[in-house]
């Protein structure tokens, strides 16, 4: 290939930069937090025409320290149990007025499995045209890594301890995706930030919808998690293999779509590189049986959902294996 002066592949370079990047660089997320990453591709993938509405938690923290703010959309702070009814409310005034402006809500989990559940439902159940993403990292981060309803079976934080008597949490991640496809809302899924064409794709599916979507996004925390930020990705692409969080697509409530594993990975292999489950790892009776039940846990979900489908069904289907990569930059906006 012709190689090109400078000047010309600084160009190329510039033309490549994206248009549109939503949540900016230089805001105080750790590093390798999931969130932040998974944030910027869902407003890459959104556009700009839109407004934010945003629960407490950390991205809410790490993104509008005052007086800086890295959204590059209209933004609004909402309670930690409110931001679908906060949305809910400027969807009905868009409409009112006519404006074709997208309503986004985001929040973590704990604002979504438990305590914005009711805002939510309701939202749902009236159906607004709002998008709402959770971003799931299986716990409360930001006050400290304490347990949610998210947070997995047998995993370590600050209210799940380990100790001779408690082995982290007792309970299962609650099965919201089930709860919330009761609604029979228009589109539901599930997504990882190690897969982010798919990612984006959803996001652009579901803003095409008329009524409410949500999207349920595995997004690892280096901090609560006990891993190496560098990585989150390889982690998050690590619990879809092991059919620990399922990738799917949901209709009015039936699965219409699933992502799925070519190489199915133990899931020893996932627990293995988060200090979370480290107890899990011992030699003992009781960690043997808590790794056969997660593993357990996995096998249910490939049964559930049928995802070791090959994708010779399919070939156009993205899996596990297939190259989707993040790159930097961004997308460009025409
Ligand atoms: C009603 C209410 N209870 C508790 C808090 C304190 N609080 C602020 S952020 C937060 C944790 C947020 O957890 P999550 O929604 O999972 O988001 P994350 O920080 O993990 O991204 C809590 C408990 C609050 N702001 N409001
Ligand atoms: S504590 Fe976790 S979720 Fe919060 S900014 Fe750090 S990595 Fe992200």
């Amino acid at each position: 290939m012709e190689e090109l002066p400078l000047s010309a592949s600084l160009n190329l370079l510039r033309e490549q930069q994206p248009r549109f990047t939503g949540l900016e660089a230089g805001h105080r997320a750790c590093q390798g937090c999931g969130q932040a990453l998974a944030a910027r591709l869902v407003l890459e993938a959104a556009g700009p025409d839109v407004i934010v509405a945003n629960a407490t938690g950390c991205l809410e923290i790490f993104s509008s320290a005052w007086p800086e703010s890295a959204w590059r959309t209209p933004w609004i702070h909402s309670l930690f149990e409110n931001t679908a009814a906060v949305a809910s409310g400027i969807e009905a005034a868009m409409r009112a007025q006519g404006k074709s402006t997208r309503v986004l809500a985001f929040a973590g989990d704990g604002g979504t499995f438990d305590i914005g559940f009711q805002a939510l439902s309701g939202m749902l159940e009236r159906n607004h045209s709002v998008l709402y993403v959770c971003f799931d990292n299986e716990a409360y981060m930001n006050t400290g890594v304490q347990r949610s309803g998210s947070t997995p079976h047998g995993a370590w934080t600050t209210t799940s301890p380990v100790g001779s008597k408690t082995r982290g949490k007792r309970h299962y991640k609650k099965d919201l995706l089930s709860i919330i496809s009761a609604h029979r809302m228009p589109y539901a899924a599930t997504a990882s930030i190690a897969y982010p064409s798919d990612l984006r794709s959803k996001v652009r599916k579901a803003l095409g919808e008329e009524g409410s979507t949500f999207i349920l996004v595995h997004s690892p925390c280096p901090l609560g998690w006990g891993h190496e930020s560098r990585l989150s990705v390889e982690i998050d692409r690590l619990a879809v293999e092991t059919g620990l969080f399922p990738i799917l697509e949901m209709d009015r409530g039936n699965v219409i779509n699933v992502m799925p594993i070519r190489k199915k990975r133990p899931v020893i292999d996932y627990i293995r590189t988060q200090d979370r489950f480290r107890h899990l790892l011992e030699e003992s009776e009781i960690a043997q049986e808590e790794r056969d039940h997660l593993q357990a846990l996995c096998d249910f979900n490939i049964e559930r959902y049928g995802l070791m489908v090959g994708p010779e069904d399919d070939p156009s289907r993205l899996d596990t294996q297939s190259a989707d990569t993040v790159t930097r930059g961004g997308e460009r906006w025409a």
